[in-house]
């Protein structure tokens, strides 16, 4: 069921820790009513503090202490809660229970996060996302902790410090954050082969996502399914989004970092608080033992996926996230995710990357939240009974009782005792193992660029020239040239026209190699494209511009039109003071010209209205919102005699032809004499995100 904010919570501990503001009085922790929280005790009015004023003390060093190490990476992110649904017909793939009951709603807690920034780093940096999702069954809790990029950089989690070491700002001076553009990442990447499937992910516009709602999630890893027979098979985790996967352009990304840098932060805590609940399906692909040896790529690699279109994702059940947290540091920041949390049903595959992945989290938490006992923090809590020996340690929550503490006993016949082969037992697939023992990679990790190239011949011209302007921008940012010359050669064994654009951007020539094709065990894959059409616009939000004497009927009947299809809008004029439209009402703006930007809106309406219009004309601030919104690749629509603010924007329209309809096939809406039409070709245009082939935008001086 769908949960208004500040409804209960599903998960028992957080509704227990839950506290409405107290209006009553100030007590120290002791629970003591202080007589007066501004001044501290003084020996006389302008005498010397003194040191025995314990409320002083104890609220400066609670204050001292509120700041834990931020993660090691993934620091930067946002959460929510919500709800997961199994769909019917799991049972013959897996036996965990939470993908069982199609009746049953298991608990979910989600935190996106970015990879390579701090704490206070801008939403909109190109980088990987994290998906981590906790679902809290009656099992136990079971983490899938993913990211929006279906790869990873490196094989062996042996690279990883030295990975992370690369793309953090560089030690000596601490320059640049949350981004990768700069020598030691390119440096690292140059020299690691291994790295460039990922990079074609990275630089695309996956790194730049419109918004956390329009992101897939994958597990990267092979995982294995176990069903109630005992029968394995191999799985990869997939989130699909119910609102498709949308990127921003890469100047949009930059001025938005500047404009909102909590852009995606705040667009999932609307989203929720509007009752636009965002919703993925989850789903697996499924590879027995036997189909795994015919593929010609190793599912222990993590560079690698398995196309879509040759195994196709079975859909599993679906996510909704439906409640903002109520406290971001006890929830968001406390969380405490584990890919080896796992339930009944779902097992580990020897990916050298998860291997170390499955040491890692924990012993970053035992730093990150100050010891062993962070699972008891409510939000890290299971919904289901936790019973075991592990006792004391900081913080300790609980007060187990009795003399026991150990097992076997005889002192408490009542103690707890392990499941064995009863049902509900976690039992690991009885695989086999039997090697030498040696640091060493299989065979086919060796294939570095084949899932390159079908990465980059698999997208859209305007998507491959968006891969190619990251790449030219984030290697002109590199002081070393050896570093963009090694890079441009990597590339070159990807495809020929990338690195000879690559190489032209940086002014540099691509080396003369036979020119690499796409694998024979490869065709282009229409899922690693972006540019699916037709989705909902649910959750989008508008820039309305309107001054003084605007169109009032024009502007109701679009607002008529979006909050029909769960669009949002903003009222944007000249400044906070209230506007008369042309009826004469009184209209209060949302944002002024000043205050916001093109960047933070999916479309743009100017509504007739002559004086409105006469106004605007006057106006820079005006003329560059539409012409940003134009270069953006945006809808933008314009109201009765009100194409004026296009001409005054210098938007290169006669690129693009002079025909109403041929404006509308690039998402410019230019409203006839009636107006009547223009909410629904908006909403239309609105569909296709963005018209990323759009003549003229490079002309564009916004
Ligand atoms: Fe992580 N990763 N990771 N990672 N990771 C962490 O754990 C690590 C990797 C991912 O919102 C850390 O609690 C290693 C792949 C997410 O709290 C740390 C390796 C994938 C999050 C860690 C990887 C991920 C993390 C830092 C290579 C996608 C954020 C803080 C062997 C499948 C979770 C923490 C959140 C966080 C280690 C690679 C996803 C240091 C050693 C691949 C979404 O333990």
């Amino acid at each position: 069921m769908p949960q208004k904010p500040g409804a209960p919570s599903d998960l028992p501990a957080i509704e227990a820790a839950r506290r409405e503001f107290d209006p009553v009085n100030i007590t120290t922790q002791q629970g003591l009513k202080e007589s007066d929280d501004a001044n501290s005790l003084k020996a006389g009015v302008r005498g010397p503090s003194l040191l025995q004023d314990f409320v002083l003390r104890e609220k400066i060093t609670h204050f001292d202490h509120e700041r834990i190490p931020e993660r090691i990476v993934h620091a930067r992110g946002a959460a929510a809660h919500g709800v997961f649904q199994a769909y019917p017909g799991n049972e013959k793939y897996t036996k965990a229970g939470f993908l069982q009951d199609p009746a049953k709603q298991t608990p979910v807690f989600v935190r996106f996060s970015t990879v390579a920034g701090s704490r206070g780093s801008a939403d909109l940096a190109r980088d990987a996302r994290g998906f981590a999702v906790k679902f809290y069954t009656d099992e136990g809790n079971f983490d899938l902790v993913g990211n929006n990029i279906p790869v990873f950089f490196i094989q062996d989690a042996i690279k990883f410090p030295d990975f992370v070491h690369s793309v953090k700002p560089e030690p000596n001076n601490e320059i640049p954050q949350a981004a990768s553009a700069h020598d030691t990442f390119w440096d690292f990447i140059s020299l690691t082969p291994e790295s460039f499937h990922m990079i074609m992910w990275v630089m695309s516009d996956r790194a730049i996502p419109r918004s956390y709602r329009m992101m897939e999630g994958f597990g990267v890893h092979t995982f294995r399914f176990i069903n109630a027979a005992g029968e394995s098979q191999f799985i990869k985790w997939h989130w699909k989004p119910l609102l498709g996967t949308h990127g921003v352009a890469w100047d949009e990304a930059l001025k938005t970092n500047g404009a909102d840098p909590d852009f995606h932060r705040r667009d999932l805590w609307e989203a929720i608080e509007n009752g636009v609940y965002p919703e993925w399906e989850l789903g697996v692909q499924i590879i027995s033992e036997a189909d795994a040896a015919k593929l010609k790529i190793d599912l222990l690699d993590p560079t690698k996926i398995i196309p879509e279109e040759v195994i196709p994702v079975t859909k599993l059940g679906k996510m909704t996230l439906n409640r903002n947290p109520d406290n971001f540091f006890a929830e968001t920041e406390q969380v405490a995710f584990h890919p080896g949390h796992v339930v009944p049903g779902i097992d580990f595959t020897n990916d050298p990357l998860l291997a170390g992945r499955l040491f890692s989290y924990t012993d970053t938490q035992l730093l990150r939240l100050g010891g062993p006992n962070f699972a008891q923090i409510p939000i890290n809590r299971p919904v289901c009974p936790v019973h075991n020996f592990q006792r004391d340690g900081f913080s300790q929550q609980r007060v187990d009782m009795g003399r026991v503490a150990y097992a076997p006993s005889s002192l408490q016949t009542d103690a707890p005792a392990h499941i064995g082969k009863l049902p509900g037992g976690y039992e690991e697939f009885p695989q086999k193992a039997d090697g030498e023992f040696l640091r060493a990679k299989p065979e086919l990790f060796a294939d570095h660029y084949s899932q390159a190239t079908l990465f980059y011949v698999s997208l859209t011209p305007a998507e491959q020239k968006h891969l190619q302007n990251a790449l030219k921008f984030e290697l002109s940012k590199c002081d070393t040239l050896q570093v963009r010359e090694r890079v441009v050669e990597n590339l070159a064994h990807i495809d020929a026209e990338l690195a000879g654009e690559v190489a032209k951007g940086l002014g540099l020539v691509a080396p003369a190699i036979p020119a690499p094709k796409l694998a024979p065990q490869y065709k282009p894959s229409p899922a690693l494209s972006m540019v699916h059409p037709g989705g909902s616009v649910a959750g989008r939000k508008v820039a309305i511009i309107a001054g003084e004497g605007h169109d009032a009927a024009e502007v109701a009947a679009l607002q008529a039109a979006l909050k029909a299809e769960q669009v949002s809008w903003h009222l944007i004029a000249p400044t906070l003071a209230p506007v008369k439209d042309s009826k004469g009402n009184s209209v209060t703006p949302d944002a002024t010209l000043e205050n916001t930007r093109s960047v933070l809106y999916d479309a743009v309406f100017v509504p007739g209205g002559k004086e409105h219009i006469d106004g605007l004309r006057l106006l820079g601030k005006a003329k560059a919102f539409v012409a940003e919104a134009f270069m953006h690749c945006k809808p933008i629509a314009v109201g009765v005699n009100a194409a004026a603010v296009l001409d005054d924007a210098n938007l290169p329209l006669a690129d693009i032809g002079t025909d109403p309809q041929a404006l509308k096939d690039q998402g410019i809406v230019v409203a006839d004499s009636t107006g009547k039409s223009v909410p629904q070709d908006l909403l239309h245009a609105m569909r296709f995100h963005r018209f990323w082939d759009r003549p003229g935008v490079d002309k564009v001086a916004a």
